[in-house]
Order: structure tokens, then C-alpha cells, then sequence
């Protein structure tokens, strides 16, 4: 497997969809809904992840592809080469204003993440990371994240801790909120995870992402050294939906400990 040749070949199809999806804006796009009401997908979602599995079998018809958009086939291992694809992290974003949305791809190899990317398409800025040699912002190499007290965090969080049907102890939150210097909310999960792997965030929790959401950034994560888990702690599979953490190294176990506690 030459992972060089294929970080070469991802890149491009990354830069080429981005354009095609700025050039979109010039024509109308068709908003439909989802699981309920606030769960969109446009046509430009969809013609995106058409794009890239047309592209990707054209370089080796082997490779599979697991899309938040279900084009592909229905990939139940991450045997062989496997391609997750969110092809717009952030839609209310890019329906709404047009901007803070990402491409957000992660590439297996036998189960192993080996090369993760988020594209911020409208400021075309490119996170990535081969596993091993390291990871970039742009041409810029990142660094291993450096250590912060959790009073001076800032956590990326959306406010579905507070929905009726809210997964943890919100009391624990809010004791959380008032502990540390700030909370964001981005409305990419792609975005927040390449703030915390870049050291412009220090955490984003999340009560439900799927393997699209994170794939990606899972694997940039491992190269500075972020540590990403669902709320118990354990590793995310990449083929089911669970809740999710990243977080500076620092302060992880402190958050799973004594802040984002699962009611089950
Ligand atoms: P999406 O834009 O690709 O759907 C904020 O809503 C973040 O949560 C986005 O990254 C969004 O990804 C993700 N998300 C995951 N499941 C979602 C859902 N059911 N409805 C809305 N956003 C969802
Ligand atoms: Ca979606
Ligand atoms: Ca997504
Ligand atoms: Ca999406």
C-alpha cells in the first residue's frame, strides 16, 4: 500500500470537490429533511459523495466506501481499504450561511486509520495526517498538544446536553461550564475536532456522532495527540453511531471522571 500515491490522490479529489461544491452557490440547492425536522441534506451532499466514490473507483474499484449519504455500498467490515466519507460536515452551516462546513474523510487499512483529512471548503484550509509521519494545517506541521489545566479550557460543546432526552448528568455540566474559561459550539462536529487537534479548542463532546463525523479526525487526533473516545471511555468502532470526546491529553480522564458522566 503506498500511502504516499494515496495521500496524493486524496488530496486532489478534496481541492476538486470543494470547487465544485463553491460553485453550487451559483445555483439553487434543494433542501430536504432527514430523521426530523432539523436533520437536512441537499442535493450538493449527495452529488458530492457521488463525486468522490466515482473518483475513488475509478483509482482502485477494491476500495469501499462508507458515505453519511449511504451512495456506496453497504460496508459492514473494515476489511481492505475503506473510505468514510462525510461529503459536507456542518449542511445547517452550508445551507444557512454558506460557510464553516468540512469535507471530512478518514481512510482504513485493515482497520487501521492511516490517513485523515477535514477541508474547510469555503477557506479551502486543509487538515491532515498520514499515521506515523505526522499531521498538517496546510504546510504547516502540528504540533504535539501541550499540556492545559482544565480551568483554563475551552470545550467546544452543543447545547443537546439540555434536550429532554439529554444522556448525561447535566448537573455535572454545569458545574463543568462554570469551571472552565469558555464553551463553543460550531455546528460542525469536523470543524470542533480540527480545533482540538490544532490546540484552538481543548475538547468537543458530543452526545451522538457517527464513524463519518470523526473518521477523519480520530486519525489526526493519534498524531498530536489528542485522545478520542465515546463517553465510557472506550474506543469508537467506526461502523455504529455512539456519543464522543476529544480531548487534549491533559484533561480527558478529569472530564470522563468527574464532568460527562452517561446516565447509562
Ligand atoms: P452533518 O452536518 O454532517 O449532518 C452539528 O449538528 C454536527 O452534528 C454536525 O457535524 C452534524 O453533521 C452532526 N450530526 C450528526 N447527526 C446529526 C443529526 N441527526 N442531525 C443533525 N446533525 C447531526
Ligand atoms: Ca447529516
Ligand atoms: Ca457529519
Ligand atoms: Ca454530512
Amino acid at each position: 500500500m503506498d500511502l504516499q500515491q494515496m495521500d496524493q490522490f486524496a488530496q486532489s479529489i478534496i481541492f476538486e470537490a470543494g470547487r465544485r461544491i463553491r460553485e453550487a452557490f451559483t445555483y439553487d440547492l434543494k433542501v430536504e429533511t432527514k430523521s426530523d425536522a432539523n436533520d437536512l441534506v441537499t442535493n450538493i451532499d449527495r452529488e458530492t459523495e457521488l463525486f468522490f466514490i466515482e473518483k475513488i473507483k475509478a483509482f482502485d474499484a477494491t476500495h469501499k466506501i462508507l458515505g453519511e449519504e449511504g451512495m456506496g455500498e453497504k460496508v459492514e467490515s473494515l476489511d481492505g481499504v475503506v473510505w468514510i466519507i462525510d461529503p459536507i460536515d456542518g449542511t445547517m452551516n452550508f445551507v444557512k450561511q454558506h460557510r464553516h462546513f468540512m469535507i471530512s474523510i478518514g481512510i482504513f487499512v485493515d482497520g487501521i486509520g492511516e490517513l485523515g483529512y477535514i477541508f474547510d471548503v469555503m477557506r479551502e484550509d486543509l487538515f491532515h495526517a498520514i499515521a506515523g509521519q505526522g499531521a498538517w494545517y496546510n504546510d504547516t506541521p502540528l504540533r504535539k498538544l501541550k499540556a492545559v489545566p482544565l480551568k483554563e479550557a475551552m470545550i467546544g460543546i452543543n447545547a443537546s446536553w439540555v434536550a429532554p432526552n439529554r444522556r448525561v448528568h447535566h448537573e455535572k455540566v454545569i458545574e463543568l461550564i462554570r469551571k472552565i474559561r469558555g464553551t463553543r459550539s460550531y455546528g460542525s462536529a469536523a470543524m470542533e475536532i480540527a480545533f482540538v487537534v490544532s490546540g484552538k479548542l481543548d475538547a468537543y463532546v458530543s452526545m451522538r456522532l457517527s464513524p463519518w463525523d470523526i473518521a477523519g479526525g480520530t486519525i489526526i487526533a493519534n498524531e498530536v495527540g489528542a485522545i478520542a473516545t465515546n463517553l465510557h471511555g472506550q474506543g469508537f468502532d467506526f461502523l455504529h453511531a455512539d456519543t464522543f470526546i476529544i480531548a487534549n491529553p491533559s484533561i480527558h480522564q478529569e472530564l470522563l471522571e468527574n464532568y460527562i458522566i452517561p446516565y447509562e
